[in-house]
């Protein structure tokens, strides 16, 4: 018995070790519980990793019905569920076509768990004009600086 159990705890602490190896799979993939009730989105916003599912289950008596950029669901009465995968990054909007006040968010990070550009903060400014001038450059014919003719011309005749 104690020898049994001391195996567990190397067998555990082994694991320990090998977790964060295992965390950093990108194949891993989780599935998250989203619960309508009380005519709303319980959380109303919800973030998980690209290839990850969400299941929307349905605690009221009311009927929803789930709509969002890529996905709508069928008429979900009470206990019914609907599940989505979200394959990219992103940030997803949805609401109900039946109380279109419902509404929630599924922001979808990279598969790492990384932040996508897309949802960082303010968009990009646009980029700053351009302050390369033409005195960063060799001079050339359009400054004006005479350019060796080509070599290819023939050379005059009777030259000795
Ligand atoms: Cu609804």
């Amino acid at each position: 018995m104690t020898r049994q159990l001391r195996a567990t705890a190397v067998a555990t602490a082994a694991m320990a070790i090998l977790v964060p190896t295992l965390m950093s799979h990108p194949a891993r993939a989780d599935e998250h519980t989203d619960e309508i009730k009380g005519l709303a989105f319980n959380p109303d916003q919800i973030t998980v990793r690209a290839g990850d599912s969400v299941t929307w289950v349905n605690h009221d008596s009311d009927r929803h019905h789930l709509q969002g950029d890529g996905f709508e669901s069928n008429d979900l009465p009470n206990n019914a569920t609907f599940t989505v995968e979200f394959p990219s990054p992103g940030e997803i909007i949805y609401h109900c076509t039946i109380h279109t006040y419902m509404e929630g968010k599924v922001v979808v990070l990279n598969p790492d768990g990384s932040t996508p550009p897309s949802t960082v903060g303010e968009p990009e400014a646009p980029p700053a004009p351009s302050t390369t001038t033409s005195s960063t450059r060799p001079p050339g014919p359009l400054d004006g600086v005479p350019v060796e003719p080509p070599s290819t011309s023939p050379a005059p005749p009777g030259g000795h």
